[in-house]
């Protein structure tokens, strides 16, 4: 195998070092957000703040091994005057990043049911499509990630079937939220939450659509059209900032929507 296609500049190293150090400081500081804001909502609202709180762990864990990970895969090779794999460590992987989905993914989806006030069978039969669609999306998507281009076990084929089988799940996910949140607004019909409410939809799309796209650059490295170091910056990028959008804004949207909703309500802390 020839290691010398898989170097990084300093450059690239350190923006993607960075980018992952931010991701976990946003999670950390959220976490404290989503702690000391719970009680500004109605209990019954609160199980959505406590759902943020277990993401936000999971995910501040998940981003501050990554960034171990990234650092301890790489080594400086001072007369390349570059970054290059560091042979005998363990390669830097994304793999851990689904695992970590595993929980998050329908912690988020569930936590929004509570904001938009679905309850009894409605409630139940949501938990349990969204619980499905969302754990399927991910452990097919898992399966894929290791044919990835630019593995060892590269395989395009393998890598685009598992791909889309994920997708397919997916869209399930997306017409299930697009309800969810139609369903939401009209719980909301005279709140002043309505409108918060309703923008997580775009949020959502924009966000959640940014997870296949990352999975799908190191694509453009093997059809030449990038390379190395470009699809593995811009990956970890993308990933930053779709954890920002599926996670903090998401929460704090659907805070905020319920903080209002209380205050309508007549309750204060
Ligand atoms: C995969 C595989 C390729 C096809 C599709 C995918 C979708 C992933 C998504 C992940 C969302 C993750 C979130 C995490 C928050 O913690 C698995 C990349 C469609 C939508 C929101």
């Amino acid at each position: 195998m020839d290691l010398s296609l898989f170097t990084v500049s300093i450059e690239a190293f350190e923006v993607v070092g960075h980018t992952l150090t931010l991701g976990y400081a946003v999670m950390a500081a959220s976490l404290l957000y989503f702690i000391l804001t719970k009680n500004s909502n109605m209990p019954k609202y609160r199980m959505s703040s406590v759902l943020s709180v277990v993401v936000m762990v999971s995910a501040l864990l998940l981003l501050y091994t990554q960034k171990q990970s990234w650092t301890a895969a790489y080594a400086f090779d001072a007369t390349a005057g570059k970054y290059v794999i560091r042979e005998g460590a363990e390669l830097f992987t994304n793999g851990f990043r689904y695992l970590n989905w595993m929980i998050d993914v329908p912690m988020l989806l569930i936590q929004i049911l509570f904001v938009a006030g679905i309850a009894g069978v409605a409630f139940r039969k949501y938990l349990f499509q969204f619980s499905v669609s969302g754990v399927l999306m991910i452990i097919t998507g898992y399966i894929g990630q290791f044919y990835e281009p630019g593995r060892v076990a590269e395989n395009m084929t393998a890598w685009l079937v598992w791909g889309f089988i994920s997708t397919v799940f997916f869209v399930w996910v997306l017409v299930l939220i697009t309800r969810v949140i139609r369903e939401g607004k009209k719980n909301m019909a005279g709140s002043k939450a309505k409108g918060i409410f309703g923008a997580i939809l775009p949020l959502f799309y924009v966000s959640w659509f940014l997870y296949p796209g990352a999975y799908l650059m190191p694509a453009l490295m093997s059809l030449g059209v990038v390379d190395y170091e470009f699809a593995i910056v811009a990956q970890q990028l993308t990933y930053t900032a779709a954890d920002i959008g599926s996670k903090v804004i998401y929460g704090a949207m659907l805070n905020i929507s319920s903080t209002i909703l209380s205050n309508e309500q007549g309750f204060s802390e």
